[in-house]
């Protein structure tokens, strides 16, 4: 048995720590995004596969047997990858992926989430057509030139490294952080910036959650991104499924 890891998320280090402990013969894979991404205790690979075709090439030439996808929910490209070079070499795939957030309803006088559901970042960005606002984009790095197009909002951008160009949006301010994040810390950041309205990503999971229940408490409204749709693939939501997958 020879397993590769597609990580890049909480659930995915959880997994390396894991295989870790038990002797099984792993993998991790990063895409490369940031600067120093999170060390693992698996051999790690940093980088593209060169698509599907690289991806099984990589699968065959390092006689793996069983891939696992835990990527996040929006690496949407990685995970339809994953399925396609599965296929076509016969390597045994799942999903370790986490379940999407809630909206949690208002209780004994406390506030339920103000949220406003959108399809995609598009989406989103009409979404805040309107006077200004003090806007926290935690979404990360990659999306933040589509809000060009409304440049009246004050942005807080949060971001994993500090960017070697500004983003093209006239009023932001940037925050260089990398979660998982807490409840003091991130209600501390919309108190400190004044934040009005935040916007995300449904990625579930812990290390994002925080902003959500501290815009709760405050009564913000929140932009929530919905997850693009993914190939149908085997899932599960624990490290447990998977050891018992890999038997
Ligand atoms: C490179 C590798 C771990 C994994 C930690 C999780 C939690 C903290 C919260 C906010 C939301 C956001 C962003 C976020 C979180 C975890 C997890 C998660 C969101 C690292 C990491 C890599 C990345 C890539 C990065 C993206 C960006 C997204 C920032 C490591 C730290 C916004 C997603 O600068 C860039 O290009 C960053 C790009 C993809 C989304 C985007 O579109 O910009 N993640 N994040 C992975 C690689 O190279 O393969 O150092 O750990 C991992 C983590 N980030 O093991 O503890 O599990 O989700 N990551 C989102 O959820 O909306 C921040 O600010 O509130
Ligand atoms: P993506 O758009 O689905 O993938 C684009 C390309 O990046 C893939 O086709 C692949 O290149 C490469 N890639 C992605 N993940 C990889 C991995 N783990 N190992 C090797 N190559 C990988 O992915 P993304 O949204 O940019 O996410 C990139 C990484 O950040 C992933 O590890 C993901 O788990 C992590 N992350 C993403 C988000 C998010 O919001 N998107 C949030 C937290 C963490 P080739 O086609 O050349 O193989």
């Amino acid at each position: 048995m020879k397993v590769l890891i597609l990580g890049g998320t909480t659930e995915a280090s959880a997994l390396a720590r894991a295989f870790a402990e038990r002797g099984i013969p792993a993998l991790f894979s990063y895409a490369g995004r940031v600067a120093k991404p999170r060390p693992q205790p698996l051999p790690t690979r940093v980088g593209g596969f060169g698509g599907v075709e690289g991806l099984a090439a990589f699968l065959e030439a390092e006689r793996i047997t069983h891939l696992v996808d835990a990527t996040h929910p929006f690496a949407e490209q990685m995970s339809r990858n994953a399925v396609a070079a599965a296929e076509r070499t016969g390597t045994a795939l799942i999903a370790l992926t986490r379940p999407p957030w809630e909206p949690q309803p208002g209780d004994c006088g406390q506030p339920g989430d103000r949220w406003q559901r959108v399809a995609d970042i598009k989406t989103a960005v009409a979404a805040l057509t309107g006077p200004p606002q003090r806007v926290l984009l935690a979404i990360g790095r990659m999306h933040l030139a589509a809000f060009a197009t409304q440049p009246q909002h004050h942005y807080l951008l949060r971001l994993v490294d500090q960017p070697d160009s500004p983003p093209p949006l006239p009023r932001h301010t940037i925050t260089v952080d990398r979660g998982p994040f807490t409840l003091e810390g991130d209600r501390a950041l919309l108190r400190e910036h004044g934040v009005e309205r935040l916007v995300c990503k449904n990625a579930g999971g812990a290390g994002a959650a925080a902003k959500l229940t501290a815009a709760r408490h405050l009564g913000l409204p929140v932009v929530m991104i919905d997850r693009p749709a993914l190939p149908p693939r085997r899932e599960a939501h624990a490290v447990d499924d998977i050891l018992a997958w890999l038997g």
